[in-house]
């Protein structure tokens, strides 16, 4: 068995969700925040049997779209606190998913 642990962007979680569901997939929600942006996003844990893993790994594909965002540009690394510092612009990518594929030792319900 497997564990997908699916970071995705909260405008593709609800779909995304209910994409799984329709294919009876579990999945459990958690309300993220990535640390770059400092801006939520959706965590999926999903446990699937070995041969189903490819399944859920194109409904992810098929449902989360990258999208563009604007974001200000942090100081350099070790600047000290207070020194001159003015942040710009910069365009980031972001998504469709970070996904992480764990093999589980074991899947108890108790
Ligand atoms: P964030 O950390 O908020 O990152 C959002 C987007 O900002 C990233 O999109 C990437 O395009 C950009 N970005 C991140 N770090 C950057 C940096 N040091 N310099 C320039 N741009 C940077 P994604 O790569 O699609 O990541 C989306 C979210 O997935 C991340 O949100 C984070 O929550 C998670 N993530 C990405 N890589 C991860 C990793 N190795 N471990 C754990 N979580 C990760």
């Amino acid at each position: 068995m497997k564990l997908v642990i699916a970071i995705v962007q909260d405008e593709d979680g609800s779909r995304l969700i209910s994409a799984l569901m329709n294919e009876g997939f579990g999945v459990t929600k958690l309300a993220t925040t990535g640390g770059f942006l400092r801006a939520g996003n959706t965590t999926l844990l999903i446990g699937v049997e070995n041969e189903k893993l490819e399944a859920v790994l194109g409904i992810i594909e098929r449902v989360c779209k990258a999208r563009k965002q604007m974001t200000a540009s942090q100081p350099p690394i070790g600047s000290m606190s207070g020194s001159a510092f003015t942040p710009y612009p910069i365009e980031v990518t972001i998504g469709g998913a970070t996904i992480f594929v764990l093999t589980v030792d074991q899947f108890l319900k108790v």
